[in-house]
């Protein structure tokens, strides 16, 4: 095969620079995920001192009614609000960047924005006032303000929106590169918006025919069942639509970050592609206590979710090669003793690497939810915050504090300030992190309840007292962690513009073999589209069907409130 000299492949450096408007629009996104993530984050630690007696909330009293309005805001600015904007701002950069064009259509992903901000403000007022003490997970019958559903049906919407702009960018280059393989960067991107527009499938039912009917009164009660299935079907994907972007960084940036090259190009998009297919069909583990679902349909979800497992064996493999073929280029030598010959001065990768080393223990507690069996342990415990705090709180949130390292000044003309604090500020929250989700995930084997103000309980067993307090210690660490997050954000954005030979540049690794290398059926949308709907359709067609035959919309009455 020839190797096309205009093959731009995904070679970085310099090539294309961002236009004013588009630094503007990816800068916006920014700012609001890392606000969202303040507010979230500082709310955490309440709750985790709140487990050793210590009440906080008593002095917020006037902002934060309860532990549960406080939980409310913390599950959804940090797990809904902070991914998606962050990640809506990370893509429309790798779109951009990764194919050194401009957008095929700004006006629509200015509009996706839009939508998305709207969106959000309309579910800021309810939950602030406290009429949307419904959790991250909104279950029905817990009935929040209508505002709240349909602020966060706009924000999916406005993403959408935006995920169009990435898919109309892409087939634009395309056309203009006819037979050139996608830079990797800008795929990954795209296949994880097209994976989101099929999850959101789910929620978008539940919102439109249940809980936004029933919170404006227009139907008198909703079913509980029917509302969860709903749910998982886009709450399972929703997790890897937040872990794939920071998979993008690992296969793509974080390579070149650390001096070398990206392991194998073809592994890459392979995982990117599995994630496609099997995100969706998988949401039944989430339900494998719940009555209503035939155990088969079970069991199946089960099987599924050991299939979504492997893309990730693939990235701990590939990823962790391109950091050993980095280091061994630095001149790091032995079986392990590599490791210490990477960058672990530069924020952006330590934050990064110690993101991955959480995710091998997170990685460990979802395989142990997968099993049916040992769900049946852990389901409802404290176990479940403990797994998804190294995933989605560490693996993605601290890989996009160390996107934004890079990414911050970059987009603003600046340097990054205060290198060491950062740095204090990766291993903050890895020990932090260590300390809080240890303890969590003991205290789910102990028996401790998920989603608990702990703190209040008149008794509790005696060898949970050690556990509580160490979730507190973890806790406070964190808040530590966190501030120095937002100082250093502040400082960077105001730091004096420098010329710009000396602003950090965009890391986009070479892949070891050329990408004109990668096999063309790597670079297709269509049969892995056809197999991913194929897929949905199986695993819940009929179930599907099912409960909408034996819908019953009796639960509860109008005026339900249990806050
Ligand atoms: Fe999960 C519950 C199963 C991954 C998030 N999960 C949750 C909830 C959240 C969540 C938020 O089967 C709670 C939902 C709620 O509120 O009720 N999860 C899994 C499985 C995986 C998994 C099998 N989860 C994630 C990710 C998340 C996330 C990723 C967020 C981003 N999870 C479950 C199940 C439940 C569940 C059940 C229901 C529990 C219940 O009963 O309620 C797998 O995808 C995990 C695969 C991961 C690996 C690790 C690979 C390691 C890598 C690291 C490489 C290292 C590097 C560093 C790069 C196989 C890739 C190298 C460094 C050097 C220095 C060299
Ligand atoms: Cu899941």
């Amino acid at each position: 095969m020839t190797i096309t000299e205009r093959a731009p492949s995904t070679v970085g450096g310099s090539g294309y620079d961002l236009s004013r408007f588009e630094r503007r629009l990816i800068g916006v996104h920014l700012f609001v995920a890392i606000i969202a993530l303040g507010i979230g984050s500082l709310i955490g630690p309440l709750q985790t001192f709140e487990y050793s007696n210590v009440n906080l909330y008593q002095y917020l009293e006037p902002v934060l009614q309860s532990y549960y309005q406080g939980l409310s805001l913390h599950g959804v600015l940090n797990a809904l609000v902070w991914t998606t904007f962050f990640i809506v701002g990370f893509t429309t950069f790798t779109t951009i960047r990764g194919l050194r064009r401009p957008l095929r259509h700004p006006r629509i992903n200015v509009a996706g924005f839009a939508v998305m901000l709207i969106g959000l403000l309309m579910a800021a007022v309810p939950l602030l006032l406290d009429q949307a003490t419904v959790l991250y997970t909104f279950y029905a019958p817990l009935k929040a303000s209508w505002a709240f559903y349909v602020g966060l049906t706009l924000v999916v919407v406005g993403s959408w929106i935006s995920g169009l702009g990435f898919f109309l960018t892409l087939h634009a280059w395309r056309k203009d590169n006819p037979g050139v393989r996608s830079p990797f960067i800008a795929l990954a991107g795209v296949i994880n918006a097209a994976m989101w527009q099929i999850a959101t499938i789910g929620i978008a039912v539940q919102m439109l025919t249940m809980l936004i009917p029933w919170s404006l009164g227009l139907i008198d009660a909703t079913d509980p069942q029917l509302a969860r299935t709903y749910f998982w079907f886009t709450g399972h994907p929703l997790v890897y639509f937040w872990l794939l972007p920071a998979y993008v960084s690992w296969y793509g940036m974080l390579p070149k970050q650390a001096g070398g090259k990206l392991f194998s190009d073809s592994l890459a998009r392979l995982s990117f592609w599995m994630f496609l297919i099997v995100s969706v069909p998988v949401g039944f583990h989430h339900q494998f206590v719940d009555p209503g679902i035939p155990q088969v349909w079970k069991w199946l979800h089960a099987v599924l979710t050991y299939g979504v497992f492997f893309p990730s064996l693939l990235t701990a493999f590939t990823v962790i090669a391109s950091l050993e073929y980095a280091a061994r280029q630095r001149g790091g030598t032995g079986l392990i003793g590599w490791v210490r010959a990477l960058p672990w001065g530069d924020p952006s990768v330590t934050t990064q690497l110690l993101a991955g080393i959480l995710f091998m223990f997170g990685g460990i507690s979802g395989l142990t939810n997968a099993s049916y069996n040992l769900n049946l342990v852990v389901h409802n415990t404290a176990w479940v915050p403990g797994h998804f705090h190294l995933t989605v709180a560490t693996a993605v949130t601290l890989s996009f504090i160390g996107i934004t390292y890079w990414m911050v000044p970059h987009l603003c003309g600046t340097q990054l300030w205060g290198r060491r604090v950062a740095l204090v500020q990766a291993w903050t929250w890895f020990v932090g992190m260590v300390i809080f989700s240890n303890a969590m995930h003991m205290l789910g084997l102990l028996g401790a309840p998920r989603r608990t103000p702990l703190g209040e309980a008149l008794y509790v067993p005696d060898e949970w007292n050690g556990h509580l307090l160490r979730v507190s210690i973890g806790g406070a660490i964190l808040l530590v962690s966190v501030i120095l997050y937002l100082v250093v954000m502040y400082k960077t954005f105001r730091a004096p513009k420098v010329e710009a030979a000396l602003v950090p540049e965009v890391p986009i690794a070479e892949s070891l073999r050329h990408p004109q290398l990668t096999p063309v059926w790597l670079d297709r949308f269509k049969p892995w589209l056809i197999a991913a709907g194929l897929l949905v359709v199986l695993s819940y067609g009929p179930q599907l069907v099912d409960q909408i035959m034996d819908m019953s919309l009796n639960s509860p009455g109008p005026d339900f409130k249990v806050w």
